[in-house]
């Protein structure tokens, strides 16, 4: 009888969750309290349909924040567009090669998920990472030279798109799904060292049913890691539907023993207040690991060979881009409650696309890795082996003995690097 009331009581529960859906839209939230001191925090009033809860509560609806805070997270915003705009330009001029993911359309993610946590904190994720290294300390010029293959690029040019990384930000990781893994490792470092911070390990609904995803799940849950398993759920894999790649596509509920909290992926407000809710979750209340849901959209294919139009249809590519955009929601906000005028908005406009201009300028003229840099970067510094092989067995590399730089005149046939 208990289990059978057990059993009813999940399937009310289970029903609830499927029967109201999230909402994208990103104009849904209110201004409640406006302080007549504008360096003062506003108190901002989110719609109840910005999340769904599994396993706990819904974090607070009403929203702390500054009028500085919200036209830092505009430019962001706005500076990531135009970042990831100027590499879809480049690629298609033929100087970027290779793989290249963008990101437009989901900047409330990446604004607002480096918006609610410290530098302390740490972040890994998948392939479309540009803002990410941006904004976790990296910089415009540092990921379009790499996007180029510069040496001024943020591996020297030898990574790529898929490859950068700074101290808080661990990737940028080409194969789908294996960062989560990472992410709980380094959620573990954190816990060993007892760490005030947590690692946001992020991942796409393509990469949700992999069973690594789930191991990774499992070992947080019973080490209780401060890890926010963080699911970008931007409703394809390639061009693969979640509907049609999923059983379940509530992500936030597969977690099974670990909390989640499915967000308004589009409205920066909620992003924030559901990162400030995990971080508290997560590193003050320490209680082990949570699930964050981002419902969010890309705009573009899923990489530059994809038009993105085939598996979807341009109506609602269209749909997303004119009623859900992040940038417009939030500067709509702005306007309406009277904290920046038109005009200082475009300004922010203008300052962002100049950033970016003369960041790519800088970047195009830095010159390309040299053949032998080939050979340095291979091991992390300091921990180098004697020799490296090349592509050929006869293709040797030794490491130059310290401070004996004459055996580099003496065996001009080994090369050195
Ligand atoms: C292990 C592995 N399998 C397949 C791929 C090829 N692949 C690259 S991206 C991708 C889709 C991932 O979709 P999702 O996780 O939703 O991320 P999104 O691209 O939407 O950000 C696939 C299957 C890969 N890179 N690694
Ligand atoms: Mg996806």
């Amino acid at each position: 009888m208990a289990s059978l009331a057990r059993l009813c009581v999940s399937r009310r529960v289970s029903h609830r969750i499927l029967a109201r859906g999230i909402q994208t839209s990103a104009d849904t939230t209110q201004l409640h309290d406006k302080p007549s001191d504008l360096s003062q925090p506003l108190t901002l009033r989110l719609s109840e349909d910005s999340f769904q809860a599994y396993q706990c509560d819904m974090p607070e609806l009403d929203v702390h924040v500054t009028k500085d805070q919200l036209l830092d997270m505009y430019k962001k915003m706005q500076t990531m567009r135009r970042m990831e705009m100027a590499a879809d330009n480049l690629y298609k001029a033929k100087l970027i090669r290779g793989f290249c993911h963008l990101a437009i359309g989901q900047e409330a993610v990446s604004v607002g998920l480096e918006a609610g946590i410290t530098p302390e904190d740490r972040v890994i994720t998948a392939y479309r990472c540009h803002p990410f290294a941006v904004l976790r300390g990296g910089t415009i010029k540092g990921v379009i030279a790499e996007l180029l293959g510069r040496q001024a690029g943020m591996s020297n040019g030898k990574g790529g798109s898929m490859h950068i990384f700074t101290p808080t930000f661990f990737g940028g990781n080409g194969i789908v799904g294996a960062q989560v893994p990472v992410g709980a490792g380094i959620a573990f470092t954190q816990k060993y060292l007892e760490s005030d911070s947590a690692t946001f390990a992020l991942y796409g609904d393509g990469a949700s049913n992999q069973g690594q995803v789930f191991e990774a799940f499992n070992m947080a849950k019973l080490w209780d890691l401060p890890c926010v398993f963080t699911c970008e759920n931007n409703k394809y894999g390639m061009g693969t539907s979640a509907e049609r790649s999923s059983s379940n596509t509530a992500y936030f509920t597969r977690g099974d023993k670990i909390p989640g909290l499915q967000v308004n992926g589009m409205d920066i407000i909620a992003t924030l207040q559901a990162v400030r809710y995990a971080r508290n979750w997560t590193v003050k209340e320490k209680r082990g690991p949570l699930l964050l849901e981002f419902v969010t959209y890309r705009y573009g294919g899923h990489s530059m060979s994809d038009p993105g139009t085939t598996y979807r249809t341009r109506e609602e590519v269209q749909r997303m881009r004119s009623t859900q955009d992040p940038i417009r929601g939030l500067q709509r906000y702005i306007e309406e409650w009277g904290l920046a005028s038109e005009q200082e908005l475009k300004q922010l406009d203008k300052d962002a696309k100049s950033e970016v201009d003369s960041a790519v300028e800088e970047a195009k003229a830095s010159p390309e890795p040299r053949t032998e840099d080939l050979w340095t970067d291979v091991y992390y510094k300091g921990t180098e082996p004697p020799f490296m092989r090349g592509r050929e067995r006869e293709e040797v590399r030794r490491a130059p003995p310290l401070g004996c730089k004459l055996m580099t005149a003496l065996l001009p046939q080994v090369h050195r690097y």
